[in-house]
């Protein structure tokens, strides 16, 4: 793992459906504040709705700003340790899950690998995507988009 010099600035998106999903988005905070050469900027609210294209216990979902020395490759096998340390198993696409670290956005970079892609394909079309992240970025979600998902129900918990 080589370190950048100068951080980036990522957002990361949590969810969770299975176990306790608001204390394990609790404890991935800290574990996503020691990640190497990674300071936590701004963290979002907990949102809780119902799962989308996807089943189970309603989910509680989160968005965090990261300032992270670490590759995106790196970022994403970082993210992958951490729902791989809460549990996380992979039955099924969209299968319900102990923890999901999706990155959504890396600096201003669009990246388009086997292994990743950024922005996430599918944030632009989800609530409990754009409402936190619009909370800790608004500069990052234009009204256009938020208008668009207004109709998905996303309940503030905390
Ligand atoms: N991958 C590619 N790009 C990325 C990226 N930007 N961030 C690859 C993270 N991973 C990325 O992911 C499969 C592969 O995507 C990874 O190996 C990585 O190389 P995964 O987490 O194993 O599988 P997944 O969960 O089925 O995919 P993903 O993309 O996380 O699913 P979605 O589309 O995000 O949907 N409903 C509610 N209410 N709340 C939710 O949080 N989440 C989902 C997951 C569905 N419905 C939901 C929620
Ligand atoms: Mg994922």
């Amino acid at each position: 793992m080589l370190l950048q010099t100068e951080p980036v600035q990522a957002f990361v998106a949590l969810g969770a459906n299975l176990g306790d999903a608001a204390q394990t988005l609790r404890h991935t905070l800290q574990a996503l504040a020691a990640l190497p050469g990674s300071t936590l900027g701004l963290c979002s609210p907990l949102y809780r709705s119902a799962p989308v294209d996807s089943s189970g216990p309603d989910y509680v979902n989160a968005v965090v700003e990261l300032f992270t020395c670490l590759s995106a490759p790196d970022l994403l096998m970082q993210l992958q340790k951490c729902e791989h340390a809460a549990g996380r198993e992979r039955p099924y696409r969209n299968a319900p899950r102990t923890l999901d670290l999706d990155l959504l956005l890396y600096g201003s970079g669009r990246i388009d690998s086997a292994q990743l892609t950024v922005p996430h394909p599918r944030m632009h079309q989800r609530a409990f995507v754009l409402l936190p992240l619009a909370d800790i970025a608004p500069e990052r979600v234009s009204p256009v988009l938020l208008a668009a998902v207004q109709g998905q129900c996303l309940e503030r918990i905390d």
